[in-house]
């Protein structure tokens, strides 16, 4: 609703689409060759403004679903400082949303219609949170590996080409830092607790290991879209490489907790300095984007019955803004 001026915006892009020359593709990617930041009055094309679009609302949508498995142990945290944290950390995800919108709102798309591709099932969302959340460990397992693998993947973007999305990141990643330890917290505080809670802390991670490596998409050779976002410096490294990264550095971190990674095939290559890994099931991967997860019902109902419980909400904001906008007119 506070976005009218920015969807003309979005309109002059798509009608300058025709207008597109050589020159100015030329000049552009000069500019991204040459590390300038692009910003939102600047010119750009027309494929660069809908794939960070894709990207950015995609990400805001994966921080807002993603409140839903960590709210489910709100009510029961075990002590409640524990409850205190979580309670901060689900609602810093809500905050990270709402900067991502806002940063996709500068390409000049609205929040409402990004909302409505998400709720109408267009817009995708991370694959991860489509898994259930069974036991309090799944919580240190989340910050640990979830927010862990999205910290990798997320600083890199920190120094993405679009300056109003790069811009957002640099709280995002400080944010996530937090919520990746107070995960491994949970899981030392388990590990170093009785065996059955040690138990509980291994089986999170046979279960969120998987999906974990998952998050950073389809292996390079299957990313439609990596290629093009690497030239113009939207993405600085590969899914694959990134995924790797995570691997290396989380595999040591589970030694350290005593717990054991679920993947006979996993060996450290000493020529290399990587660990190698079994291979992905890259149907799991499909069938959950497809929409046909564990839980991709469940939060899909969850988040429009919240849009529409919300109703009220948006139009007293419509109504106050209205009548604000009539005084001051008077
Ligand atoms: N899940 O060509 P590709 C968080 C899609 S939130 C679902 O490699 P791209 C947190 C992809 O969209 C973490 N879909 O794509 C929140 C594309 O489909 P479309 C979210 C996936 O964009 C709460 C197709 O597969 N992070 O941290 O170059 C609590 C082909 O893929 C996934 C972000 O969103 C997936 N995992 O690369 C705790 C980061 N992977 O769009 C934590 C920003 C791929 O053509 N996004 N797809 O229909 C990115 O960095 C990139 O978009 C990706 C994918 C690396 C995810």
């Amino acid at each position: 609703m506070y976005t009218q001026g920015l969807d003309q915006a979005g309109k002059a892009a798509t009608e300058q689409r025709a207008e597109e020359t050589p020159e100015q593709l030329a000049a552009f990617q000069a500019r991204i060759d040459a590390e300038e930041k692009i910003e939102a009055k600047d010119w750009m094309p027309e494929a660069y403004r809908r794939t960070l679009i894709r990207q950015i609302s995609q990400h805001a949508h994966s921080e807002i679903i993603g409140m839903q498995p960590e709210g489910n142990w709100l009510t029961r945290a075990p002590s409640l400082k524990r409850k205190a944290i979580l309670l901060a950390k689900v609602q810093d995800e809500a905050g990270h949303g709402l900067y991502l919108y806002s940063a996709a709102e500068t390409l000049g798309v609205s929040r409402d219609s990004m909302v409505a591709d998400l709720l109408s099932g267009k817009a995708k969302y991370s694959s991860i949170f489509n898994y259930p959340t069974l036991t309090w460990a799944d919580m240190g397992a989340i910050g640990w590996l979830v927010d862990g693998a999205a910290i990798m993947n997320q600083i890199p973007l920190c120094r993405c080409s679009y300056g109003p999305y790069a811009r957002a990141m640099v709280r995002i990643c400080k944010e996530e830092s937090f919520h990746q330890r107070q995960g491994f917290d949970i899981m030392l505080t388990l590990c170093g607790g009785s065996d059955e809670q040690k138990a509980m802390a291994q089986d999170a991670l046979n279960r969120f290991w998987w999906p974990s490596l998952m998050m950073f998409g389809p292996n390079d050779a299957n990313s439609s879209h990596s290629a093009q976002s690497m030239a113009w410096k939207i993405k600085r490294f590969s899914n694959d490489e990134l995924r790797q990264k995570f691997i290396d550095v989380t595999v040591q971190q589970a030694d350290f907790l005593g717990l054991e990674v679920p993947d006979d095939a996993l060996q450290f290559d000493e020529a290399s300095g990587h660990y190698r890994f079994s291979e992905i099931d890259w149907q799991e991967f499909f069938d959950v984007i497809a929409g046909n997860g564990p839980c991709n019902k469940q939060r899909m109902d969850k988040r429009r019955k919240a849009h529409e419980d919300g109703a009220w909400v948006r139009a007293a904001a419509r109504a106050y803004a209205k009548k604000r906008a009539a005084k001051a007119a008077a």
